[in-house]
């Protein structure tokens, strides 16, 4: 199997991105119907909150000078940082969710445009992987897999049969935006989803304390064994696990670690934390891709242990994966 360079820079996570294979788009001209989007915090006209949690404003410390961080994702400094009241999903979008906007509006994906995606090795026939000729060279476990797409997970010969209440995945961030705005939502900012995901607890490692495990229970779906050639799943899942899986965080959320990797509006940059932005931050005003947090069932503490509540990531905005999707929030109206 031949390789292509990589372009990513920084070492990549557990992700990767869709410049990173040489593939045509196959429908390029449908691809400008995507709107280009504002990551503004709108001001949400939408009241419905069904699904959703508040979360109730205030001021935290975000980010980390964890040693076990990657200091060149630029976790660090920790800084403090103020978030107006919001409302948050529960849960990831899931296939049932998302297949109701499609239904509804007809929506295609960007895997779809494109005609393809990336599906984790493993998780790929025989059959499709004869087919794949290119991998990107830093993340060679990624196929791309023509014909996968969020309603085929691991190719044209796959269904979402039974995954109802999966996380949705193969969404791009540029998807995530066309729910959201049929939806009446809006993704988190990077610090709405930090804050959200520390549950109410100061400066911990994940969302429930500083231990991987309770009671020696898992808390996440990531990876367990050798990445990536064996995976134990000893936490009970080698792919995606339901949406509402182990136990909620203190504000109620569920799998805001691991299970699947989530879009916020941010542009991405290393450095933003330097800016000093401290009051509701919408992110740098420019970048090439835009944050992921959260981590994914493919995190591992030996090569990718990004389901830390202050790791951080990005793709780009076209870019999807069967490890990403989202989960969208609504401002709550201010006192
Ligand atoms: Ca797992
Ligand atoms: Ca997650
Ligand atoms: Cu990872």
């Amino acid at each position: 199997m031949a390789q292509e360079s990589d372009h990513n820079t920084v070492k990549s996570c557990c992700s990767t991105d869709r410049s990173s294979v040489v593939l045509a788009p196959k429908n390029l001209k449908l691809k400008a119907a995507v709107k280009p989007a504002d990551s503004k915090p709108a001001a949400d006209s939408n009241s419905d909150t069904t699904g959703m949690l508040f979360i109730p404003g205030g001021t935290f410390l975000m980010g980390t000078n964890d040693k076990e961080g990657f200091a060149a994702d630029g976790e660090g400094p920790v800084h403090s940082v103020t978030v107006n009241s919001f409302y948050m999903d529960e849960t990831a979008v899931t296939n049932e969710q998302f297949g109701r906007f499609i239904a509804a509006t007809g929506y295609i994906t960007e895997a779809q445009r494109f005609g393809w995606s990336y599906v984790f090795h493993l998780f790929v026939s025989e059959a499709e992987a004869a087919k794949v000729r290119t991998v990107p060279q830093a993340a060679p476990w990624w196929y791309p897999v023509e014909g996968a797409d969020w309603n085929h997970p691991e190719g044209p010969d796959s269904t979402i049969e039974g995954r109802e209440d999966h996380p949705v995945i193969h969404v791009s961030w540029n998807d995530a935006m066309a729910y959201c705005e049929w939806a009446g939502r809006r993704l988190p900012t990077e610090a709405e989803w930090e804050y959200a995901g520390r549950g109410g607890l100061a400066q911990k490692r994940y969302p429930w304390g500083d231990e991987l495990k309770q009671g020696g229970e898992h808390n996440c779906n990531i990876w367990q064994g050798k990445f990536p050639v064996k995976n134990h799943a000893s936490d009970g899942y080698l792919g995606t696990a339901p949406a509402k899986s182990f136990r909620p965080n203190g504000y109620g959320l569920y799998n805001m670690a691991g299970n699947v990797w989530e879009w916020c509006s941010d542009w991405f940059s290393p450095t933003y934390y330097q800016s000093g932005e401290s009051d509701n931050p919408l992110g740098p005003r420019t970048g090439e891709g835009r944050v992921m947090r959260g981590g994914s069932y493919l995190c591992h503490s030996s090569y990718c242990n990004r389901y830390r509540v202050a790791a951080r990531s990005k793709n780009t905005p076209d870019s999807s994966t069967g490890n990403c999707g989202f989960r969208t929030v609504l401002s709550a109206p201010q006192q």
